[in-house]
């Protein structure tokens, strides 16, 4: 199902709150996962290592993009390597593929319990994406190649659309933004189709990006120098990413701008890595905790006797 629809936009919306949800469930939870009691001290991980800051936009990209492509063999998604591992392996996981290779990440309670409990954990899953995780193309961490990767991707499949998610971080790379070139080699009949979107939060880590320092007519210049036409998707409604996505624009270049940390308790720089930094020692951070996983209403979104999304 796709297009503007009632329904589907809020199929978008229940997807992104899940993905959201157990992006957080994982950062800090031991026990309680589906928080079937008041959250206590000793459900929050004694250590909590892990990035939410760019997980909402992330979640955003993936859920549109998954509602506009179905299926589509033909298409792929591309992830920067930035700081939205909790949020890649939610989507991971609620697809089913990290099931195919690990056959404890059931898409039911049980396998969200194993999910959560070993994010960042001793011989469980590490915080970064790591050659354990499904699809996985270059591993180490190191900025620069998302886009390169994803026009190699498209090389000589003329019947391909790769869309790849580059954070503004990345985009600061000289390799990220010598790939841009890659449009005017690359875009001949015999390649497959490249829609890049760039993740504009605002931050690379806790310090604003050069990007998000530049007025709107500036990136638009940019990106228009290298071949593209700028498609700006203004915050996180389904309706604004879904209408980009259906313009009949010859060379997009998505320009997806979220807030850092939205849908958590802060914004911005404090929202980089772990937004509440001693829920387990501080009552009043606990107490945000719950509110802000109890607001996605994750029971609504996810049936977890049939392990469907609703
Ligand atoms: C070449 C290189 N330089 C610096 C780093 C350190 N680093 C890791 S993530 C990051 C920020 C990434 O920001 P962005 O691309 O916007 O991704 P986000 O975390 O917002 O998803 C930096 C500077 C790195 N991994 N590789």
């Amino acid at each position: 199902m796709s297009g503007l629809g009632i329904e589907n936009l809020e199929r978008i919306k229940h997807r992104i709150r899940a993905a959201d949800y157990l992006a957080v469930a994982q950062l800090y939870l031991k026990d309680n996962f589906l928080l079937e009691r008041p959250l206590t001290p000793e459900d929050i991980k004694p250590r909590l290592l892990g990035h939410w800051g760019t997980c909402h936009g992330i979640n955003v990209a993936y859920a549109n993009l998954k509602s506009y492509f179905g299926d589509d063999p033909n298409f792929s998604f591309v992830l920067g390597p930035g700081h939205g591992f909790p949020a890649l392996q939610a989507n991971l996981f609620l697809d089913g593929d990290l099931g195919k290779v690990d056959s404890k990440a059931t898409v039911d309670e049980a396998g969200i319990a194993y999910i959560c409990k070993h994010f960042s954990w001793p011989d469980g899953f590490p915080s970064h994406a790591s050659p354990y995780t499904p699809g996985i193309i270059t591993e180490g961490g190191e900025l620069g190649y998302a886009l390169a990767n994803a026009y190699g991707m498209a090389l000589g499949h003329a019947e391909k659309t790769i869309a790849v998610l580059i954070g503004d971080g990345e985009l600061e790379t000289a390799t990220a933004i010598d790939s841009l070139n890659l449009h005017n080699l690359l875009s001949g009949t015999k390649n497959g189709r490249l829609l890049p979107i760039l993740h504009l939060n605002g931050y690379k880590i806790s310090a604003p990006s050069i990007c998000a320092r530049k007025s709107e007519r500036e990136m638009n210049e940019l990106i228009r120098g290298f071949g593209f036409v700028p498609v700006w998707i203004d915050g996180d409604e389904p309706e604004v990413f879904q209408t980009a996505l259906m313009k009949d624009v010859e060379s997009p270049f998505y320009i997806l701008k979220t807030e850092k940390g939205a849908s958590g308790p802060n914004r911005h720089q404090e929202a980089h890595q772990i937004p509440l930094k001693n829920p387990k020692t501080n009552p009043e951070e606990l107490k945000q905790l719950e509110e802000w996983l109890r607001s996605y209403n994750f029971a609504e979104v996810f049936g977890t006797e049939k392990g469907e999304l609703k």
